[in-house]
């Protein structure tokens, strides 16, 4: 096994044995290895993918890579559909340009991507000019290479401090990433599943789970936030055990030991009850509490205001499967939580982060092998603080949400998601002109609450432009300019599984083929960047110069990468031993008081209770019961289906076929009383909108509970305004409010709101 150079962390990489060169021939194609990342969209998992490329330079094919140390030869529908997206004819692959007074209109020209470097250039300077910096916002969207590029596309490539992922509440992995940074000091703990490891399961440091507990997440179909869901299945067939915490019972909660199907939005309060029953029956590991955890007298205190009893009665479970599952988390030698989705997309989700992160910590699993994996002190989102600096005090204090929600923004140097929507409506605190739509199409019942309010606000701008593969709803409402996307098999790059933020391995992502003229956001950036910002890119006269910062800060030699196509980085455990978890390499956390804090002092600082709390969610039977006879479902969203990565893959007909409607899922006892048969179209509404599904009507949601699917728009159907593609009918994300945020800004009801559910028509 070649080693590598030390990588800034002190940690040894290396690279993998291979059977198979990056590049060989097979059977008269060219096949070449790669990872996969966007587009299409996926969370970076760097999944080893071979594409076959014919003669005629045509990729005709693509397998799962057998060589890739985690995936394995291993591949979902989605990556093996990427030929028919990739010839796709109605596939943006060249830059066009529509003139302002057509927007909505299909009167889009082709231009050159001089011309259109030459009107974004323009156009940007002159709204600077006019307007400040400040005026522009770029719309980002979750983690596929172009969303984590939002702070950069904006602060280093554009200049301005309002970058914008625009879910409300960023209800998506920061209020997780926020509450492990508070209490731990790191980013976001993953289970570990050995993916740093040369050996894998079988490696010698490692240790399989005796315990996996999935909670608000369903790592199969979602492989979210770069975890590679399919490890869960290969640790149960070596014994792990598997709890659930999922109200709905999804196919691994068919699986476990337990299934606690509580009411969604109620995750606080479980948490703090099996905190409870942890610390009364002493199941903590009393030598890491005494050493490394802070204000454990605090937390204790705390948790025995939710007995577990209370708990049953406010989750809708059973006391004794609370007792169960806590006992057996916390008896065994080692165990992980899967935290997911769930636990950001509610007002008091950091809350229920900050119980998963006590849990993690009480029972000494965190940074064990086999449990929790936390990131290396140099191991982080590298290039999201890009260009930040280089805008200097005044605008950064400009970025909006900065008074209102300091946390917020300080922890992912984003504008407030709501207030920037308030922006562009008002004009308050300043007037917003311009936009970029970079990986999101915030309409399409994804990132955007109430997206008829972000289509007006958008509309209004005077200058848009956009990048992208496909002239989505989105763009065709408000873009001025399309710059056309290349997918991860038409781009150079890499991709750091969970995004580096856990030590596991690197991969590269390469070219295979060309189509049209596509590029991707790392060119986009670096080639708008310096026409625009060119200070900040002057240190890089290559794009390569700029790729090895931008994405390996510097470690990595991207064309040694393409010829190795992956590289592990190996695991170090009980980092806090070691100093490896502070910049000043003391043993211990990187937290205020050096420890865990249980007792957090970062939540405390930003005006929050620094005890883990429950709060309901804003609308529920027990927070609104005047209003449940009007809308008597609890209605969760948008859990992951392997068809789609969120409003993606509409226009792929094998996915199409798998899931070719909306649906809402419902109890047949609840379908049977409101006449409703399967397969029907419903009208499902609330006091904040409404929008039509197909009725699936099945067990896995237990009566009063309904689970609509999120992200559907009809390339298919009238792409101009106002029908724009189908986007406001069936799209769920009408139902949900805004600003209905936790105290730090974080948070938001996409998976506990309320509804009814009738009869289209009736
Ligand atoms: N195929 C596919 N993969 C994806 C995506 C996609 O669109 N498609 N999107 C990506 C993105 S951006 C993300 S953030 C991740 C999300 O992926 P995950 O973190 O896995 O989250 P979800 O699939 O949304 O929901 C997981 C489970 O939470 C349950 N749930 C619903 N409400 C509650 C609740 O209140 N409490 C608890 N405990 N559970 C609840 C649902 O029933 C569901 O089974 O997936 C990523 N991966
Ligand atoms: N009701 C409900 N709504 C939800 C959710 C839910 O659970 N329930 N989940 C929410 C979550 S967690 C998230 S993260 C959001 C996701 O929302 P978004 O991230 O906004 O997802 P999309 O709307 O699919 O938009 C992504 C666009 O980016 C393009 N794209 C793909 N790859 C790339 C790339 O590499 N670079 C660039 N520049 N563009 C690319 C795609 O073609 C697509 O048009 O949805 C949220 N919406
Ligand atoms: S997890 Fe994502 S990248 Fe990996 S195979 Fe599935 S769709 Fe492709
Ligand atoms: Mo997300």
């Amino acid at each position: 096994m070649a080693t590598r150079p030390k990588i800034d962390s002190g940690i040894e990489a290396f690279n993998n044995d291979l059977d198979k060169p990056w590049q060989f021939e097979e059977d008269g194609y060219t096949v070449t290895r790669g990872c996969a990342w966007s587009a299409p969209g996926c969370h970076p998992v760097g999944c080893g993918i071979k594409f076959y490329v014919n003669e005629d330079g045509i990729l005709e094919k693509v397998e799962g890579d057998e060589n890739q140390p985690i995936t394995q030869g291993r591949l979902c529908v989605r990556c093996l559909t990427l030929p028919d997206m990739t010839y796709h004819p109605d596939r943006v692959i060249y830059p066009m340009k529509r003139a302002f007074e057509d927007r909505g209109k299909n009167k889009w020209e082709r231009i050159t991507w001089d011309e259109a470097y030459e009107i974004i250039e323009t156009n940007i300077k002159d709204i600077k000019e006019k307007y400040g910096p400040e005026s522009i916002v770029v719309f980002g969207g979750t983690g596929r290479e172009g969303g984590p590029m939002c702070g950069p596309y904006g602060q280093a490539m554009l200049g301005t401090p309002n970058s914008c992922y625009t879910q409300s509440g960023y209800a998506c992995y920061i209020p997780r990433v926020a509450a492990a940074t508070f209490v731990t000091g790191a980013t976001y703990p993953e289970m570990d599943y050995a993916g740093g490891l040369p050996g894998r399961y079988d490696d010698p440091m490692y240790k399989i789970p005796e315990v996996m507990m999935t909670w608000g997440k369903e790592p199969l179909p979602s492989n979210g936030d770069g975890f590679f869901g399919h490890s869960v299945i290969d640790c149960m067939k070596r014994g792990s055990k598997l709890i659930s915490v999922d109200p709905r019972t999804n196919w691994l909660a068919t699986r476990a030991v337990y299934h606690l199907p509580l009411r969604p939005g109620t995750d606080a309060a479980l948490g703090m009850a099996m905190l409870n029953i942890i610390i009364s029956e002493g199941l903590y590991d009393e030598e890491f509490v005494s050493l490394y955890c802070y204000g454990f007298e605090q937390l204790a205190e705390r948790v025995a205001t939710m007995p577990p009893e209370r708990a049953a009665e406010i989750c809708g479970i059973d006391v004794e499967d609370i007792y169960g599952a806590t006992r057996m988390y916390a008896n065994a030698q080692n165990a992980a939580i899967l935290w997911g989705l769930a636990i950001d997309q509610k007002a008091n989700g950091a809350q229920a982060g900050h119980c998963i992160l006590a849990l993690e910590a009480l029972t000494g699993n965190l940074d064990v092998p086999g449990g929790q994996l936390l990131g290396d002190v140099t191991d982080s989102l590298a290039d999201l603080g890009f260009g930040w600096s280089s805008l200097g005090p005044e605008l950064q204090n400009k970025i909006i949400g900065l008074k209102e929600y300091p946390a917020y923004v300080a922890i992912v140097l984003n504008s407030h998601a709501d207030l920037t929507l308030e922006a562009m409506e008002t004009g308050e605190p300043y007037e917003i002109h311009a936009g970029f739509i970079a990986s999101t199409n915030l309409l399409a019942g994804t990132c955007a609450a109430q997206p008829k309010r972000w289509h007006d606000a958008m509309q209004k701008l005077d200058f848009v432009f956009a990048a992208d593969c496909w002239i989505t709803p989105t763009i065709q409402c408000c873009a001025d300019v399309i710059l056309p996307l290349a997918t991860f098999a038409e781009r150079e790059s890499g991709v750091a599984v969970h995004y580096g933020a856990s030590p596991n391995m690197t991969g590269s992502v390469v070219n295979a083929v060309q189509v049209g003229e596509t590029k991707g956001d790392l060119e986009i950036q670096y080639e708008i960047g310096r026409r625009i910002m060119p200070d900040n890119y002057a240190k890089f006269p290559t794009l390569y110069d700029f790729m090895e910062e931008f994405r390996f800060g510097n470690n990595i030699d991207y064309n040694e990468l393409k010829e190795e196509v992956t590289r592990q980085r190996k695991v170090t455990y009980k980092k806090y031993e070691l100093g490896l978890l502070r910049p000043d390499r003391k043993r211990g956390f990187n937290t205020p008081t050096g420890r865990v804090e249980l007792y957090s002092t970062m939540f405390a600082q930003f005006g929050e209770d620094p005890l883990p709390y429950y709060e309901e969610p804003q609308r529920s039977p027990i927070s609104t019961p005047e209003l449940m006879e009007e809308y008597p479902f609890v209605l969760t969203t948008g859990s992951r289906v392997y068809a789609y990565f969120h409003s993606e893959g509409k226009q792929i007909p094998l996915l199409r076929e798998l899931n070719p409607d909306p649906w809402i899922e419902i109890n047949p006892k609840d379908a049977e009383k409101l006449g409703i048969i399967d397969g029907e179209w419903v009208n499902v509404e609330n006091e904040f909108g409404r929008c039509e599904l197909k009725a699936k009507i099945t067990p896995v949601v237990r009566q009063g509970l309904a689970n609509a699917q999120h992200g559907f728009w009809f390339p298919e159907e009238d792409a101009e305004e106002p029908h724009l593609y189908g986007v406001w009918r069936c799209n769920i994300n009408n139902l949900m409010p805004h600003k209905f945020v936790g105290k730090l800004g974080f948070g938001a009801p996409f998976k506990c709101i309320i509804c009814k559910i009738e009869k289209l028509n009736k």
